[in-house]
């Protein structure tokens, strides 16, 4: 029965222990704090080498609460990366709504790397695009989001505000540096089907430019924990109905292959801004 169970017991109790896993990778990768969390999602693994060199890495399930990611192409790796006299911790993989853990879980890695000190958690992803007037093979900006997982990672009377989720000031200077690149609203759902055609339309009508099943959750974990954002979307694909055609997983990451030496220059070029360095 449910008054046997605590949820806000459950959410103090992830806090914790993202609190331990953070000290935890201080202290396996001789870290004495991060600046910054990069979230490599689908798409944008092979770009990474671009954000610096590797400093330490290990594997996620050495530290608590992480489980193994199941996707394809999520390695399941914590690498340090310096740059300069700062540090950044880039996530190789992440857990999804659709593996069926629990909104905590997918929570987890952003608010291990806020206790571990970042404080700007920068989210990639492979997406399909619901607005025409973003290419496909392209990255966008993610301006704001629309949570269709109907899931939180927050339990209990958390009333953050998510008035600007996506940071203006480094979604800005970015766009700043990368003159014409698009920007839109993410829709986030469960997943692991794709859409309908007709779920894609309700989602076209209600503001949304891009579709994914990650980035949502962990966005309001970063903002509950007072840490900047910023949304990265790789466009692989028109969303289903858009295309006269069927989703092609071969098709998707085959365009991803092809966005690599473009997301490189771009990775570094999001790294400077949002580690402030000087030109
Ligand atoms: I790549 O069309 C990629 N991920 N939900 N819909 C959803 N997720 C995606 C899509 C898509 N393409």
């Amino acid at each position: 029965m449910w008054t046997e169970t605590n949820p806000e017991a459950d959410a103090r109790e992830a806090q914790r222990i993202a609190a331990t896993a953070g000290k935890e990778l201080c202290a396996r990768l001789n870290l004495d704090r991060a600046d910054a969390l990069f979230v490599m999602g689908s798409g944008w693994k092979e770009a990474a080498d671009s954000l610096g060199e590797t400093a330490a890495e290990l594997p996620m399930t050495d530290l608590p609460g992480f489980v193994a990611p199941s996707a394809a192409g999520h390695a399941g790796t914590i690498r340090i990366v310096v740059r300069g006299d700062q540090k950044l911790l880039v996530f190789f993989g992440r857990t999804h709504l659709y593996e069926g853990y629990g909104p905590l879980a997918v929570a987890h890695g952003v608010r291990t790397a806020i206790a571990a000190g970042a404080h700007t958690v920068v989210l990639s992803n492979a997406c399909g695009g619901l607005n025409a007037d973003l290419p496909i093979g392209e990255p966008a900006l993610i301006r704001d989001h629309i949570n269709f997982t109907a899931r939180t990672p927050l339990i209990g009377a958390r009333f953050v505000d998510l008035t600007d989720t996506y940071s203006p000031r480094l979604r800005e200077a970015i766009a700043a540096k990368n003159p014409g690149i698009g920007e839109g609203v993410y829709a986030g759902w469960y997943g692991p089907a794709f859409e309908t055609p007709a779920e894609i339309e309700m989602m076209h009508r209600l503001g949304a430019d891009m579709v994914g099943m990650s980035t949502v959750l962990e966005a309001i974990a970063a903002r509950e924990a007072g840490a900047e954002v910023v949304g990265l979307s790789l466009v692989t694909n028109r969303a289903a109905g858009l295309a006269g055609k069927k989703l092609s997983g071969e098709e998707v990451l085959e365009v991803a292959r092809n966005a690599i030496p473009r997301l490189r220059p771009f990775l570094d070029g999001v790294a400077a801004t949002v580690l402030g360095e000087s030109e």
